[in-house]
């Protein structure tokens, strides 16, 4: 059988490309039986984006050859216990220090968060890179981002995970797939994550590092925060476009 990468994404006011404002997106990896199927539950997620009604939705169907997929295990799952916004900070800040991420580049990815990694202060469609020891930004596009992209579950490992998010009150879609994507981000090379999602109502966020896996923080984002993700890497130990071809371009599957 053979997969297809199946990618979305959606904007406002007019396509990526020229300016418009990035409102969704969704990444899977299916058998061409599902692709269609796919598309269908792509375009529904599209409709229903808390930021709004797209003007422009673009989808995209790839053949990924198999024996090019790499198959990961997802990063260890907890949730912290913050009870407000002030404790949630803290929480990342301690998680980022002992990942090894410089107090100055913690201090400017919150600011960043807080502001809209964009210039202009606007959402990004993909993430900031960042050194993690300078804090200076090293995605080559800071409109765009770096998106991540190429990732999915296999049927098998979803399954076992929507067990276990069940089992812990948590089914809801966008933790299954920040986890993937945090997963392939940390596979990639990443030192650590610090991510806030841009929906204004969703307001628990993660820091994931190859120390301590994918720690979800509840009240990480603050009502006035713009959102996004920021990836620490440390830069003179990374060839900067290596990474990120991996982080867009290679596909893996979560297979446990
Ligand atoms: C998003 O989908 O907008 C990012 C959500 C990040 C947190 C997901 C979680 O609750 O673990």
């Amino acid at each position: 059988t053979m997969v297809y990468s199946v990618r979305m994404r959606a904007a406002q006011g007019g396509p990526h490309e020229k300016g418009g404002r990035h409102i969704s997106g969704a990444e899977k990896i299916v058998p061409f039986e599902q692709v269609a199927q796919t598309i269908q539950q792509m375009l529904h997620r599209a409709k229903s984006h808390a930021l709004g009604e797209p003007d422009f939705i673009n989808i995209n169907v790839e053949r990924l050859e198999l024996q090019y997929i790499k198959y990961i295990t997802a990063l260890p799952l907890q949730t912290a216990k913050t009870k407000d916004h002030e404790h949630a900070l803290w929480c990342a800040r301690q998680l980022l220090s002992a990942s090894g991420v410089q107090p100055a580049a913690i201090e400017r990815a919150l600011e960043l968060l807080a502001r809209g990694p964009a210039p202009g202060g606007q959402n990004m469609r993909g993430a900031v890179i960042m050194d993690a020891a300078s804090g200076r930004r090293l995605e080559p596009d800071p409109w765009r981002g770096v998106r991540v992209s190429r990732m999915d579950y296999t049927p098998r490992a979803a399954a076992e995970l929507s067990r276990l998010l069940e089992s812990m009150g948590l089914e809801h879609f966008r933790v299954r797939e920040a986890l993937a994507l945090a997963t392939k981000v940390i596979y990639a090379g990443t030192l650590a994550e610090i991510c806030c999602s841009d929906d204004p109502h969703y307001t628990t966020g993660y820091v994931s590092s190859q120390r301590f896996g994918y720690v979800r923080i509840p009240h990480l984002k603050h009502a006035s925060f713009k959102g996004g993700r920021v990836f620490f890497i440390r830069s003179q130990e990374i060839n900067l476009e290596e990474y990120i071809s991996r982080l867009q371009e290679e596909p893996v599957l979560i297979d446990q």
